[in-house]
């Protein structure tokens, strides 16, 4: 089996994780991805000279030829198993589940595991949707700060919603590991990695990493036990280096402009 995708994106890296805590391998491509930087680079050297330049859409991997054959949103994470392909994270994660049952990542009862897929759903519906707005909020020509208020106000309401849902212990939701937890924590850091490219973490305190989920006690305990447990914790440590990686390759000289340039040249808005 192969997986196709980048570590980097946190709907990838849920995928990694439950293979590793099932002793699954799974082999990473990250297929274009060297041609796919250089555009990139090459896009990010247009907009410095020439800032209203218009540029189609594009995303690291999604159009090219091949993640379409894959996937057909063209989006990464897809699942190659004997030649036939699996698009949508959540849905490679519970196709995981099912074809290698053991270690279990879903619990048995039918309404644990239906709040395991809730706190899942609850995560990519809701939390995430702000990850992109806020990252947009970078940019300091165009920063704005009622919208930031709001989207701080939004992110707290979905942090804290999530933690009424998740139950007191190591584990976002049962006595082990599930699902929730390896979805939870990669989302938790995208979100903690793309404030930290900023000063003071745009003024968001929800993901600082030294205080983390202020007001959201439930969050916080978990968040320390899972850096405590060697599988998750060495799991964060990779994220942490990767996206660094990544974004040292991007905005070598890591100023906000030169950020603000990078989404322009990643994401346009049209
Ligand atoms: N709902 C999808 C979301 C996948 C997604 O949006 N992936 C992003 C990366 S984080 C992507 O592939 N974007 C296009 C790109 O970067 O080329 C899933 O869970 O698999």
């Amino acid at each position: 089996m192969q997986l196709f995708g980048m570590s980097v994106s946190p709907y990838v890296s849920r995928v990694l994780l439950v293979a590793e805590l099932k002793g699954i391998t799974l082999h990473l491509a990250a297929p274009q991805i060297d041609g796919a930087l250089a555009k990139m680079i090459e896009r990010m050297s247009v907009l410095r000279d020439n800032p209203d330049a218009s540029l189609d859409r594009i995303v690291i991997m999604e159009g090219t030829p091949f993640m379409q054959t894959v996937n057909p949103l063209g989006r990464m994470p897809a699942l190659e198993v004997d030649g036939r392909y699996l698009g949508e994270s959540m849905v490679i994660c519970e196709f995981l589940e099912d074809a290698f049952p053991e270690p279990a990542l879903l619990p048995s009862d039918p309404f644990e595991r239906a709040k395991v897929r809730q706190l899942c759903l609850m995560c990519d519906l809701y939390l995430m949707s702000h990850l992109w707005p806020l990252a947009w909020q970078i940019d300091p020509l165009t920063r704005d700060r009622d919208t930031l208020r709001r989207i701080e106000e939004d992110l707290h309401r979905n942090l804290r919603e999530i933690e009424q849902v998740m139950e007191d212990g190591t584990w976002a939701r049962g006595a082990s590991a599930s699902l929730a937890d390896c979805v939870l924590v990669h989302s938790m850091l995208m979100f903690q990695c793309t404030l930290q490219t900023t000063t003071e973490n745009l003024g968001i305190t929800a993901f600082d990493p030294e205080q983390p989920f202020p007001g959201h006690p439930r969050l916080r305990a978990w968040w320390s036990q899972l850096q405590r447990d060697p599988v998750f914790g060495a799991a964060m440590t990779r994220y942490r280096r990767d996206y660094a990686d990544l974004f040292g390759q991007l905005v070598p000289d890591r100023s906000p402009a030169s950020y603000a340039i990078w989404l322009k040249a990643r994401c346009p808005r049209s």
